[in-house]
């Protein structure tokens, strides 16, 4: 039986020299208070996975809505192994947050199979603004920090798994 993507972890186990590749983080800076503490729990796995931090890129837009955007232009430049997108929309009293939230999270899938690239969802989607801070503390109790660990880990996932996904054809 042929097993991809089980073993992943903030170890990084089978590479003690860390992680050679450039991550990019684009963040919202709509309740930047709370995006702020997303994109250091996106840093802190980062460099527990022994990703330099040379190697990353932060983009700031100015809201949740323009994070596909920016995130495909910085995914077709081809510089990137994978994409954080970090934002938080708290609902209101309107239907704004069905449409920022509904087509970020939409618009990003596309970039994401569009590119072929791991491009993570670090959005909070919440009804009030206690919520979202819950959901953005320190360690693991950030969704920051699970974007950027599910990113690197969808990126070895993929990776190890083109050699087994292939045509058979193109079969060495
Ligand atoms: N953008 C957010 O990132 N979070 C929000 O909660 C939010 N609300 O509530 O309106 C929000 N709106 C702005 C939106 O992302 C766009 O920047 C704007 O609509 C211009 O395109």
């Amino acid at each position: 039986m042929i097993v991809i993507g089980k073993e992943f972890g903030e170890d990084p186990g089978g590479n003690p020299d860390g992680y050679e590749l450039n991550v990019a983080i684009i963040a919202s800076r709509f309740n930047h208070f709370i995006v702020d503490q997303l994109v250091e729990g996106a840093k802190d796995a980062l460099n527990r996975l022994g990703i330099d931090e040379n190697r990353l890129l932060l983009v700031w837009v100015p809201g949740a809505f323009e994070l596909p955007v920016v995130a495909d232009q910085v995914a077709a430049s081809g510089r990137y192994e994978a994409v954080i997108a970090l934002g938080a929309v708290i609902r209101g009293g309107t239907p704004h947050f069905d449409y920022v939230a509904g087509e970020c999270a939409r618009g990003l899938t596309r970039v994401a199979l569009d590119n072929g690239l791991p491009i993570t969802f670090g959005v909070l989607t919440t009804d009030t603004v206690e919520q979202a801070l819950e959901r953005a503390g320190t360690g693991e109790g950030n969704k920051g920090f699970d974007a950027a660990m599910t990113a690197i880990g969808t990126f070895e996932t993929m990776r190890v798994g083109e050699n087994h996904l292939q045509a058979p054809e193109n079969h060495e």
